[in-house]
């Protein structure tokens, strides 16, 4: 591949539902511009975008791929990516380093749910966007009907750059609203607007110069007194609206035909900013601990940013990158310097799916990888160790869909943690942790396919096989009344004896105080150098209670009495009294089963509230407090965590997707005493299986 001045590139992301035509305008672009010979088709597993074993089996994307297009003089930098919902940390990831999106619709469809939800990642970031009608050709393609959804839902701004010549079937071509000219059939040949479009052209024209005008007052003036404006005024004027995020041109196309995908390729190079165009990047010095800005100079200081790395078992670890500033190079040292570390880098490569190019150096504004770094990971910074600088990382949604992680066989425990370690690090969405409490191995994620497709990734890529349940929920015991108890341990056999005889004083504590100990033996009844058996029985004692086996919480013993054996007594025979009178007295007083309530917080479109709040209150939620704000609910909530376990399936379920929510551990609360008999029951058949 040739290399490309920082004007030269333009970092295109491609967001929007799945199954809109991403992965497929993709490989259009790399067959209209040349690159290769052959369409790959989703369906047929052969795309160059979707080269993951996962992507090809499943027909849709998983990851976010590198999809660099030579068009002309310029170098588009396409970012293919996942539509559905599980998958938004590569959505992010990929509108972190672009400069532009290509929001992508179904011409059939229109705006769907994973269109408003990537649109509105994209918008955080004020980046530049372009929307593509796409899947012209399909029955019931109307482009009208979508451009007008856009701009309900979208944003007014959106605004056909472009019109469709025929629909369905009869999808014949486009016309370029800005030149005035139409292209035809296969090839995109120019020739005359069909006659029966002329006037709709010129509407739709008019508005579109409008819109041009409206970006700049000269230009406004110049519109108003009835001039016309110059195809590179309007061009002008557009690209200023579209950088300013108030103009979002409506193109139009059929990936699957190859129908358009020149013109599109146009609009990008005309309409998405390079990186020299775009805001400077800011970044922090280390040394001094102060913002700088970045700016794309390829002799500048070295800054990369990690946006992604993927663990092959071939290559090993991948490490993707965007050059904000300076040039990264061929097998030189850089350094790492959020973690302090230096790194060696072997040869660059720029990827095509996951064909690797080599190539001796990647400058600013482009974006390459790496193979076997051995210190970084994603959202870390390369730079140069004598100016250390960090470029702020995407910030990834935080997964709370858990669930249970068993190894099939002794041989998958062995290898379990070493996969996991590299299946996290290839995806900041995935969290593991180890519930203490019941000893399980938890993986939490976006959603269920999200944890589905990592256990497969588990087994295809590091040989574990894995069997997931739902979390077995940390239910703890404590006791609600005050009691006393007695235990005497004795036994007489041959030679010594055993002798330990103690008095306990169990009562209640206050949610979250978990346990204290005290003695209060008077006269020695208990000799001061056995009192610590006594503390370790009850200790014991503790991690089980006489429910169902859950370990005991807030609870205050007080050892105040016993009596001892001068010869047989022994720290083991108060150990036992110790445990056995606790557990009598556990058994007297009351005991109950707590459960853990979670505070959940939430994010929906104001219209949900009330479905989301009836729900919640099927869950045994209590409500904390609402509030909301432009057409968006914020709600928080407690609720029982065995209720909310699965509330990332059912959220998305009430809410089409648009809800978010995250979970936080609260405090224990007793298990009402109709739900605790149920509990109890279950953990009895577990314990027996
Ligand atoms: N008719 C038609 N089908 C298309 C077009 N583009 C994609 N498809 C089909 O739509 C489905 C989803 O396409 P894909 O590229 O995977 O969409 P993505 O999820 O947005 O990447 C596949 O079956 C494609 O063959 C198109 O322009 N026209
Ligand atoms: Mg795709």
């Amino acid at each position: 591949m040739k290399s490309y001045t920082p004007s030269q590139i333009r970092n295109v992301a491609l967001i929007g539902h799945g199954g809109s035509g991403k992965t497929t305008l993709s490989e259009a672009f790399l067959f209209v511009s040349g690159a290769i010979n052959r369409l790959g088709r989703v369906d047929d597993g052969n795309t160059t975008s979707d080269f993951d074993a996962e992507e090809m089996k499943r027909h849709m994307s998983i990851n976010l791929s590198m999809v660099p297009v030579e068009w002309h003089d310029t170098k588009l930098n396409v970012i293919d990516t996942p539509g559905y919902a599980d998958f938004i940390g590569e959505v992010r990831a990929a509108l972190h380093v672009a400069d532009g999106a290509l929001m992508v619709l179904c011409a059939a469809s229109g705006v769907e749910v994973g269109s408003e939800i990537t649109w509105a990642m994209a918008a955080e970031r004020s980046l530049p966007r372009l929307i593509l009608v796409n899947r012209m050709d399909r029955e019931n393609a109307d482009f009208e009907r979508t451009v007008e959804q856009a701009r309900q839902i979208l944003g007014s701004g959106c605004v056909p750059l472009q019109l469709p010549i025929g629909s369905a079937s009869e999808f014949r071509g486009i016309v370029d609203l800005v030149r005035q000219r139409a292209y035809l059939g296969p090839q995109g040949e120019e020739g005359p607007i069909p006659a029966e479009l002329e006037s709709h052209v010129a509407t739709q024209r008019e508005r579109l110069v409008e819109a041009a005008a409206e970006t700049d007052d000269d230009l406004l003036a110049k519109y108003l007194e009835g001039e016309g404006l110059s195809v590179e005024e309007v061009i002008v004027g557009l690209r200023r609206g579209i950088q300013a995020g108030k103009v979002f041109p409506v193109l139009v196309g059929s990936g699957g035909h190859c129908r358009g995908v020149d013109r599109l390729m146009d609009a990008i190079v005309d309409y998405v900013p390079a990186p020299t165009e775009m805001p400077a990047c800011s970044a922090r010095d280390i040394p001094s601990n102060k913002e700088t800005v970045l700016t794309p100079d390829p002799k500048g200081p070295l800054a990369a940013l990690v946006f992604k790395s993927t663990a092959d078992q071939y290559i090993g670890k991948l490490t993707y990158f965007r050059v904000y500033s300076g040039t990264l190079n061929s097998d030189s040292h850089v350094w790492n310097a959020g973690r302090g570390r230096e790194e060696r880098l072997g040869t660059l490569h720029v990827m095509r799916g996951k064909n690797q190019e080599p190539v001796g150096s990647v400058g600013a504004g482009d974006i390459g990888a790496v193979a076997k770094l051995a210190e970084t990971t994603t959202g870390d910074t390369l730079c140069q160790r004598e100016r250390s600088l960090v470029v702020p990382a995407p910030q990834f949604p935080v997964p709370n869909f858990s669930a249970a992680l068993y190894p099939r066989t002794k041989a998958d425990l062995d290898k379990m943690s070493l996969a996991l370690a590299r299946l996290v690090e290839e995806d900041p969405t995935l969290h593991i942790s180890r519930e203490h409490d019941t000893g399980e191995t938890l993986l939490a994620g976006v959603g269920e396919s999200h944890l589905d497709i990592a256990v497969e990734k588990m087994k295809r890529k590091f040989g574990v096989e894995l069997t997931v349940s739902p979390p077995k929920v940390p239910y703890k015991e404590t006791i609600t009344v005050g009691t006393k108890a007695e235990y005497k341990h004795k036994k007489q056999t041959g030679g010594h004896g055993q002798y330990g005889h103690v008095f306990l004083e169990l009562e209640p504590l206050p949610r979250g105080s978990t346990f204290h100990f005290e003695e209060k033996v008077v006269g020695g009844a208990v000799p001061r150098n056995y009192i610590p058996a006594v503390e370790k029985g009850v200790h014991e004692a503790l991690q089980e209670g006489v429910i169902a086996h859950y370990p005991v919480v807030d609870v205050r013993v007080v050892l105040y009495d016993g009596s001892y054996h001068p010869v047989d007594s022994s720290d083991l025979s108060f150990k036992l009294a110790g445990l056995m009178a606790f557990r009598k007295g556990m058994g007297q007083a009351q005991p109950a089963l707590l459960e853990p309530v979670v505070k959940v917080t939430l994010v929906v479109p104001a219209h949900f509230q009330g479905d989301v709040m009836s729900d919640l209150n099927g869950r045994r939620a209590r409500l904390l407090g609402t509030s909301s704000q432009g057409g968006t609910a914020y709600i928080e909530a407690l609720a029982p965590l065995a209720e909310i376990q699965r509330y990332a399936t059912v959220l998305r379920s009430i809410t089409q997707g648009r809800g978010s929510f995250s979970l936080e551990f609260d405090h224990y609360d007793e298990v009402p005493a109709h739900l605790a008999q149920a509990i109890v029951a279950a953990s009895k058949q577990q314990g027996e299986s």
